[in-house]
C-alpha cells in the first residue's frame, strides 16, 4: 500500500468538520492508518513549513497552524495516494478550487483552508517521519 500525510488544520478542529472531510477519504475506500489530534508546536510548524520561510505568508501561517489542536493522520491507498488526496483537496487558495473539493466546498480563506497534504512520495515520507517519528 502507499500512504501519504495530512492534517485537518485548526480551523477545521475549529469548525467539526474533522469527521466530514476524513469522511470523504474514507467514501473513497482510502484507509486512515494513523490518526491524532495534537496542537502542532512552533518548531515543528516551521521545519514542516520551510520551504515558505522567506515568504510573506509565513509567520501568519505558522500562528495559525499552532494556535490549537489539529488532526493528523497517515492516508492509505493502492497508489499514487498522494495525488488522489491532493486533488480531492482542491487548490491551495479556496477561491479558485473547483466545486467537489475540500477546499472550495468548505472554506473560502486563503490561509485558513482547511487541510494539508504531503505534494510528494519524498514530502509524506519526510512529514511522516517529522510528526509521527516512532512509525519510521
Ligand atoms: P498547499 O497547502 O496547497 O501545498 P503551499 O503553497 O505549500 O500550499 O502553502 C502552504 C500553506 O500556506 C497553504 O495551504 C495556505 O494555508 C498558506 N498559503 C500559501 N500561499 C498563501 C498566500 O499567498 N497567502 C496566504 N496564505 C498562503
Ligand atoms: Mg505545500
Amino acid at each position: 500500500m502507499d500512504r501519504t500525510f495530512i492534517i485537518c488544520k485548526p480551523d477545521a478542529v475549529e469548525r467539526g468538520l474533522v469527521g466530514e472531510i476524513l469522511a470523504r477519504f474514507e467514501r473513497r475506500s482510502l484507509r486512515i492508518t494513523s490518526a491524532e489530534l495534537r496542537t502542532i508546536d512552533r518548531a515543528t510548524a516551521e521545519q514542516h513549513y520551510g520551504e515558505h520561510v522567506a515568504k510573506p505568508f509565513f509567520e501568519g501561517l505558522v500562528e495559525f497552524i499552532t494556535r490549537g489542536p489539529s488532526m493528523l493522520a497517515v492516508i492509505e491507498g493502492p497508489e499514487d495516494t498522494w495525488q488522489v488526496v491532493r486533488t480531492m483537496m482542491g487548490a491551495t487558495n479556496p477561491r479558485n478550487a473547483a466545486p467537489g473539493t475540500i477546499r472550495a466546498d468548505l472554506g473560502i480563506e486563503f490561509t485558513e483552508n482547511l487541510i494539508h497534504g504531503s505534494d510528494s512520495t519524498e514530502a509524506a515520507d519526510r512529514e511522516i517521519a517529522l510528526f509521527f517519528p516512532e512509525m519510521s
